[in-house]
């Protein structure tokens, strides 16, 4: 007893301690990169992110009146004012989110980090904003805020946690038409002032920045705003070296991409692939199916062949692959996009040696029967059409040692001759794996 009395006080003080504490545990504290290839490093290595889109448009899942082919773009499309748009909130309740589930997914398709829709166009905040009563927090039955949750299972699995930030807004009356994707603003306002937008464009930065722990990237969205406005223009508008600052100082390994209007850390080639390797670090976006957000009428999936393909593609050129899905209103991630990802994370389970960690191909053209990554003596020869002669030529002599099969445990090696102008591996007599052998390449220069 007497000794309680004694050390109540410190109890209290530690409480308020661990409480202070815990408010602030998601500021984040980080020494800074000491160059900017550091600190692209752990995103280049990562290679493989998933885009998530996930936001009001979610309810009517695509279709509206008849038409089927809407997703994340719904209220320009449809021309839906604000006032009727915004009636998506009240029916926005994901009973069946699993922040855990979700990224259990992610971990099973062998992608390394998330970028998810904290605002879009649309300008609904899926993230708690004190900024903004249009959010999921506010203005939705649900009233969760599902960064959050996101976050925390991020952090506990090793997955990295970035966000999507549209610069266009279609609710914020500040936001003038005039920038915004073929002039459309839900709620139009002549008098918008971009000046006064940038204030609240900033302030969301810095709450996402500090309310969820460490951000890998930001992923600024301008696509079709701004028309005919040149770069310089933009940047100027959008205040980009001055938001880029802020992240700098607020979270220096936060990664950013180059919609500002500047460069910034890493460009964002949408649907397509570059033709060869980069100067600078890329990374492609690409929906799974042909719409960003859920659309339940499209059923044209990219097969886990395509996809890997194209992962191995961007990889030896690279850059980074980010593979969006939409996830539906109630929560639950479509089946099939849940089926397609496992089948690619079970190749990577066996090969994800030959993506990860990974450099572009070493050499100029590309080999015809598929794609070259490299880790430091280490080449992967991802052997996508497989030679009936089952004779494959290497356009390497340097200091090559040894080939075997990466799916191999035994690492049984390959016979090979060596010529001037290259070497010829023979390759065992085996069905290949329909999607893509991989061959490692000792080599030692
Ligand atoms: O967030 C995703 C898109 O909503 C956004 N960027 C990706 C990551 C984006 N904004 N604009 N664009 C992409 C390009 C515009 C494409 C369009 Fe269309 C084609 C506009 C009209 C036809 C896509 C399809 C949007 C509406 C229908």
């Amino acid at each position: 007893m007497k000794l309680n009395r004694c050390f109540a006080p410190f109890i209290s003080l530690l409480l308020i301690i661990i409480l202070l504490n815990g408010c602030c545990t998601n500021r984040v504290r980080q020494t800074p990169p000491a160059s900017e290839s550091q600190k692209m490093k752990p995103f280049q290595d990562m290679r493989f992110g998933m885009f998530i889109h996930w936001g009001l448009y979610s309810v009517p899942a695509g279709e509206w009146k008849g038409q089927t082919d809407y997703a994340e773009w719904f209220q320009l499309e449809t021309k839906m004012p604000l006032a009727e748009y915004a009636k998506f909130a009240h029916q926005f309740d994901p009973t069946n989110f699993d922040a855990n589930q979700w990224i259990k997914m992610v971990k099973d398709s062998g992608t390394k980090y998330i970028v998810i829709t904290a605002k879009h166009h649309d300008g609904f905040a899926m993230y708690d904003t004190k900024l903004e009563n249009y959010s999921v927090v506010n203005d939705t039955p649900w009233y969760h805020d599902p960064l959050k949750d996101l976050a925390a299972a991020c952090k506990r699995d090793g997955v990295g946690f970035g966000l999507y930030y549209s610069l266009p807004d279609r609710h914020n009356t500040n936001f003038p038409a005039q920038y915004s994707q073929r002039h459309f603003h839900g709620d139009p306002n002549p008098n918008a002032d971009h000046d006064q937008y940038i204030p609240y464009l900033k302030g969301q930065i810095h709450e996402l920045l500090t309310q969820y722990g460490p951000v890998t990237c930001l992923w600024f969205d301008d696509r079709g705003s701004f028309e005919g406005i040149s770069s310089e223009k933009r940047a100027e508008l959008t205040h980009a070296q001055s938001v880029i600052d802020e992240v700098h100082q607020l979270q220096p390994w936060c990664v950013i991409d180059d919609r500002l209007g500047v460069g910034a850390d890493y460009t964002t080639p949408e649907q397509w692939i570059p033709a060869g390797p980069q100067a600078k670090p890329f990374e492609v976006c690409m929906p799974l199916n042909d719409h960003w957000g859920y659309n339940k009428a499209d059923h044209d999936w990219k097969s886990p062949k395509v996809v890997i393909q194209m992962l191995v593609n961007i990889t030896s050129e690279g850059g980074n692959l980010l593979l969006d899905i939409g996830p539906m209103a109630d929560g639950n991630m479509p089946p099939e996009a849940v089926k397609i990802l496992g089948q690619v994370g079970g190749w990577l389970k066996v090969n994800g040696e030959s993506i990860y960690g990974t450099t572009a191909s070493p050499l100029r053209t590309r080999p015809s029967w598929g794609y070259i990554t490299q880790n430091g003596d280490k080449l992967y020869l991802h052997v996508l059409n497989w030679p009936s002669s089952c004779q494959l030529f290497v356009p390497v002599t340097n200091g090559v040692k040894r080939a075997y099969l990466l799916a191999d445990s035994k690492q049984e090696a390959l016979s090979m001759t060596s010529a001037a102008d290259g070497t010829t591996i023979a390759l065992p007599s085996l069905t290949p794996d329909p999607i893509d052998t991989v061959i490692v390449l000792n080599t030692k220069p």
